[in-house]
């Protein structure tokens, strides 16, 4: 199949494949993602494995969100795809479900497995429910108006828009509803780099770089990061109350 080729869809983190961004289109070529499913459980009414024909039933929208790596470079994206919301509603959360977690599929046969990226696999990812359940958080199946490049989370991966990138996990199989804020992969990694939140926070510096600027990808200079990467009107209500200095 032809590769989106362009300086947006070939500059890349998924270390599943490898931890040189421009190496990851290539290496994630041959990936196989049908058939693909999606497993969704735990604090659930009704538990259902859709097939990814079954998600790309759901009605797709377009959404240009810009999106914010905690390496400390941007792009703005044109997404395809659908609120994480029409997903869980779906399944009926139960009361008692306080957190959405979620895993990429780990497949050492297909993905390079030789080298050690640093982080644990398989990749989990998890958020808030009323994180999760906010019309903004979406399941992207394609950018650009395609189905979602092998190297960009094919054939479905979440996008947080107003988190640093690495909330908005890759290519993933399962999604469960948990009483109890989950593991997560950058946090088990480096705790104190990588907070549970990792909203995008240009008044919370990285321990070893500040977040005041950023790097927006084919600019010449740097932009100032905005607070909730821009989004501050739509989600700052969600962490009322909440020193986002400690609760990073
Ligand atoms: N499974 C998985 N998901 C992942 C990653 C990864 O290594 N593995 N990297 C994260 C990071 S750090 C970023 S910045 C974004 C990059 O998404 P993009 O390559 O589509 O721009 O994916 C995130 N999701
Ligand atoms: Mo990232």
């Amino acid at each position: 199949m032809h590769r989106v080729g362009n300086k947006f869809t070939n500059y890349n983190n998924f270390y599943e494949f490898s931890t040189n961004k421009t190496s990851v289109a290539r290496k994630a070529e041959n990936f196989v993602t049908r058939p693909w499913t999606v497993e969704v459980g735990g604090l659930v009414q009704t538990p259902r494995t859709f097939g990814i024909e079954d998600l790309l039933k759901f009605p797709q929208e377009e959404r240009v969100y810009r999106f914010r790596c905690v390496e400390g470079w941007s792009m703005v994206i044109p997404w395809v795809g659908f609120p994480l919301k029409t997903l869980l509603e779906n399944v009926e959360p139960l009361s008692s479900a306080k957190f959405v977690t979620f895993e990429t599929l780990y497949d050492p046969k297909q993905m390079q497995s030789s080298f050690y990226a640093g982080i644990d696999f398989p990749y989990v990812e998890g958020l808030r429910l009323d994180e999760g359940l906010h019309p903004l958080t979406i399941l992207a199946t394609g950018l650009y108006g395609k189905q979602m490049p092998n190297q960009n989370g094919a054939p479905i991966r979440l996008v947080v828009p107003w988190k640093y990138g690495f909330k908005s996990i890759k290519s993933i199989v399962k999604i469960t509803l948990t009483e109890n804020e989950p593991p997560t992969t950058w946090n088990i990694a480096a705790p104190n780099e990588y907070g549970f939140y990792s909203n995008v926070n240009p008044n919370v510096a990285h321990p070893r770089w500040s977040q005041k600027t950023e790097q927006r990808i084919g600019e010449y200079t740097r932009r100032e990061t905005l607070m909730f990467n821009g989004y501050a009107d739509e989600v700052a209500k969600l962490y009322e109350g909440m020193d986002l200095k400690k609760d990073f």
